[in-house]
């Protein structure tokens, strides 16, 4: 195997023998497969647009699905993973029938195997290392990783039942592209641009699904506590199971709680009304172990980051969407269809309620129009000099000890300094009492990472307010801390809205060759992190 799709691949090179998060080689081989035959269906899907003719809704979610499925700590079963290449291989070639001009197809879309010994034999000739120039295929996985990050928002928002063909089209324009051998550097360093265009298309689809269908974030206080009765615990990003649950398990004793990049859910005004809908229980998705042991209750994953369950409570696991983990109970239900999450609540009433970790609030809500509104008392404390910088640290954690940087860091920074936030990097800052100044509190978590959305909203906003002409004219810092690929299409959102000189860490992507790091760092000053002491020298020095 190889892979180095995250920011914890290992030697900060590429897992080989068995992936840092978990992923056996049979699994990753599977996923390789899987991305290769989604590449040659878009080939098809591009080719018959240009005849003319129409791809169907059911075919572009096949290819969301697809990538979204490969995504770091989304589904670990191999099993699943192969029914989605067989289900893709029969869809393509019903494709390729279809076509006019069947003439000159990638490899990518003509290669089909009907049985799983063919599919092995594939396997072994396919993946990242196949492309041999390492600019190019850097730049191939920048922008498949991007399209990977992409099609997990884009298939938050289908669950909605809000979908844009552009995007679908473009998303599998630019799949067919990374099979292309004549596109060099040029013109797939324009591509990934483009890719970042699309990306906050994709982020303003979500953000308008989301808010259409539960309400506009607002501040709220998020009970970190428990109670006394059975709970289940959601983790990942999907609003809709959210709401599902929350449905289903009125009347019946048993409680919700979020985990992780599902905190967010308690800032809309929709799931307020559901009274057993507790509290957020716990903190970042790589803490699971520790903390789904104490949970005592079954655990619902509805999107990444999974951990390889202990044994003691895999039994307790359940796994819905794009999701999956071999021996763990899988919900399913496809757009538009409600699941059943019976099985779940029986299951809650027989365990006892969960273990307290911590008791006492935390502050969020603060998504572009809950910001807006407050956009007066933001300025005015900007004019009088008691704000001076905002940072925005948006993205990821991760199990990294190198991310105790982003602890530190927040705790450092200069009293006028206001942290914006989305995504689970939140949990290495967001109970250290940081204040408010005049009212408006020092971390402002705007949701989860694709809420990373209202972030770059409210900087266009205040570069409305202040009248300037370049949106890095601001008194704003980009430190992101990045793990998995929904980072990605996030920081390439961030660079095709002109935003420069981010910081990424806590270190750069392993895919990125020397020459496209130093293509990032020369045309958008994208760089890495320093010390903390460096650091806050370099910014406020
Ligand atoms: Fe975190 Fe995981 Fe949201 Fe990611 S929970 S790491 S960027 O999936 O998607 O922020
Ligand atoms: Fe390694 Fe990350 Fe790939 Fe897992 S997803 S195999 S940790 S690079």
């Amino acid at each position: 195997m190889f892979c180095y799709q995250c920011q914890e691949t290992a030697r900060g090179r590429g897992c080989t023998l068995v992936g840092v998060c978990g992923k056996k080689p049979e699994v990753a081989a599977a996923q390789d497969l899987l991305v290769y035959v989604t590449k040659g269906l878009s080939a098809v899907t591009m080719r018959l647009r240009d005849e003319g003719k129409k791809i169907s809704a059911d075919i572009n979610h096949l290819v969301t699905e697809n990538l979204f499925t490969t995504i770091t700590n989304a589904n670990f079963d191999e099993q699943a993973i192969r029914s989605l290449v067989k289900a893709t291989l029969t869809v393509k070639n019903r494709l390729i029938d279809a076509l006019t001009d069947k003439k000159n197809l990638p490899d990518a879309a003509l290669w089909t195997s009907s049985d799983y010994r063919g599919l092995a034999l594939k396997k072994a000739h396919l993946g990242v290392l196949s492309t041999e120039n390492e600019d190019v295929r850097s730049l191939r996985e920048l922008i498949t990783y991007g399209l990977k990050g992409l099609s997990a928002y884009m298939k938050h928002a289908n669950v909605l039942l809000k979908d844009s063909e552009e995007i679908h089209e473009f998303l599998q324009h630019a799949l067919a592209a990374t099979l292309d051998d004549t596109l060099g550097t040029k013109e797939l360093t324009s591509l990934t641009l483009e890719t970042g265009r699309y990306g906050l298309k994709g982020m303003a689809l979500l953000d308008q699904a989301n808010t259409n269908a539960y309400g506009n974030p607002e501040i709220t206080e998020v009970n970190l506590g428990v109670r006394d009765r059975p709970g289940i615990l959601i983790s990942g990003h999907d609003l809709r199971d959210l709401e599902l649950l929350l449905q289903q398990t009125q009347g019946t004793g048993v409680d919700v709680y979020t985990h992780s990049e599902m905190l967010p859910a308690h800032y809309y005004p929709a799931f307020k009304k559901y009274p057993n809908f507790v509290g957020n229980y716990g903190n970042a998705w790589w803490k699971q172990k520790e903390e789904f042991e104490r949970f005592n209750g079954p655990i619902l994953m509805t999107t990444n980051c999974i951990v390889p369950p202990k044994a003691s409570y895999k039994d307790r696991i359940y796994t819905t969407g794009a999701a999956g983990f071999p021996g763990c109970t899988h919900l399913s239900g496809k757009i538009g269809e409600q699941k059943d999450f019976s099985k779940l609540i029986a299951h809650a009433k027989k365990c006892p309620p969960p273990t307290e970790l911590e008791t006492g609030k935390i502050v969020g809500g603060f998504a572009h129009e809950q910001v807006f509104a407050l956009a007066d008392k933001i300025v005015t404390a900007v004019k009088s000099g008691h704000i001076k910088k905002f940072i925005v640290m948006a993205g990821c954690d991760g199990r990294a000890k190198s991310r105790n940087y982003y602890t530190d860091f927040a705790k450092s920074l200069p009293k006028d300094t206001v942290i914006l936030t989305a995504g689970c990097a939140k949990y290495k800052y967001n109970k250290l009492n940081l204040g408010a100044i005049d009212g408006i509190p020092r971390v402002l978590d705007a949701g989860q990472c694709n809420d990373s959305y209202s972030l770059a909203l409210i900087a266009l906003k205040l570069k409305q307010i202040f009248q300037l002409s370049d949106i890095n004219d601001l008194p704003i810092i980009f430190n992101l801390a990045w793990y998995e690929q929904k980072a990605v299409i996030v920081l390439l959102a961030l660079l095709h809205l002109g935003i420069k000189d981010i910081h990424l860490g806590p270190t750069l992507p392993a895919f990125l060759s020397p020459t496209v790091a130093a293509l990032l760092t020369e045309q958008f000053g994208v760089t890495g992190i320093g010390s903390v002491q460096e650091d806050l020298n370099m910014f406020f020095g």
